[in-house]
C-alpha cells in the first residue's frame, strides 16, 4: 500500500473534494471514519498510518477516532476552529518568480484556498516554493506588524501559519 498516495487521495477527500468518494465533511471539515475507509477501500490500521506517518501532520482524529478532518489547506468552506494567535515579528511565505510581480502589486491572496498560507521559517517556504517549476522566491511577511494594525492570524494544528490576506506594504 502505498502510504503517500493515499495521503494524497485523503487530502484531496477532505480538502477539496469530498465528493470523489460521495461523502460530505460536516461544518467543522470531519468526515465519518467509517465512510472514509469504505470511500477510500482500506482497514482502520492503514488509515491510522497515513495518518501516524505523515510528514507534515495534515490530519486529525477526533478524541474516539470516529472522525478525521485536514488541519489546514481546505478549498472547501469549513471551520476547523482555528485557534487565533499573535505571530512572530517575521513570517515567510514561499513562491516562485513567474507570481512577483502580480504579488507585489496585490500582495498575497488566498487564491483557491480559505488563507494565505505562512510559514514560521526559511526552509519550510523554501519547501513550500519547490513543489512548483519556476525559480523560488520567498517573501517576508510583517507579521507582527500585521497583527498590530489588526490582522488576525491563526495557527493550524499542524504549525501552519494563516491569514487572510497579506497586503503589499507588510512584504518586506
Ligand atoms: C500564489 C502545501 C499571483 C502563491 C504547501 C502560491 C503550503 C499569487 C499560489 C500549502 C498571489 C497559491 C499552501 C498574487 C498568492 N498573484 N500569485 N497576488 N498571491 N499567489 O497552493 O502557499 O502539502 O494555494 O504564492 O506546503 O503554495 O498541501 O498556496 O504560489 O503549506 O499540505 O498563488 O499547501 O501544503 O497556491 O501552498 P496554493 P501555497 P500541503
Amino acid at each position: 500500500m502505498d502510504i503517500k498516495k493515499l495521503s494524497k487521495f485523503l487530502s484531496l477527500i477532505l480538502r477539496h473534494k469530498p465528493e470523489t468518494i460521495n461523502i460530505k465533511l460536516d461544518k467543522n471539515g470531519w468526515a465519518n471514519v467509517s465512510e472514509i475507509l469504505r470511500g477510500m477501500k482500506i482497514d482502520f490500521a492503514t488509515l491510522e498510518k497515513v495518518v501516524a506517518e505523515n510528514d507534515k501532520q495534515r490530519f486529525s482524529f477526533n478524541e474516539d477516532k470516529t472522525k478525521i478532518r485536514a488541519n489546514q489547506g481546505h478549498s472547501l468552506k469549513v471551520d476547523v476552529e482555528l485557534v487565533e494567535k499573535i505571530p512572530p515579528e517575521i513570517l515567510y511565505h514561499g513562491t516562485i518568480e513567474k507570481n512577483l510581480e502580480s504579488i507585489s502589486v496585490r500582495g498575497l491572496l488566498k487564491m483557491n484556498r480559505l488563507y494565505v498560507h505562512l510559514s514560521a521559517d526559511i526552509e519550510t517556504a523554501k519547501k513550500v516554493a519547490t513543489r512548483r517549476a519556476g525559480n523560488a522566491i520567498i517573501f517576508k511577511v510583517a507579521a507582527r506588524q500585521m497583527f498590530n494594525d489588526g490582522f488576525k492570524f491563526f495557527q493550524s494544528a499542524n504549525g501552519v501559519w494563516l491569514v487572510e490576506t497579506v497586503p503589499p506594504k507588510y512584504l518586506v
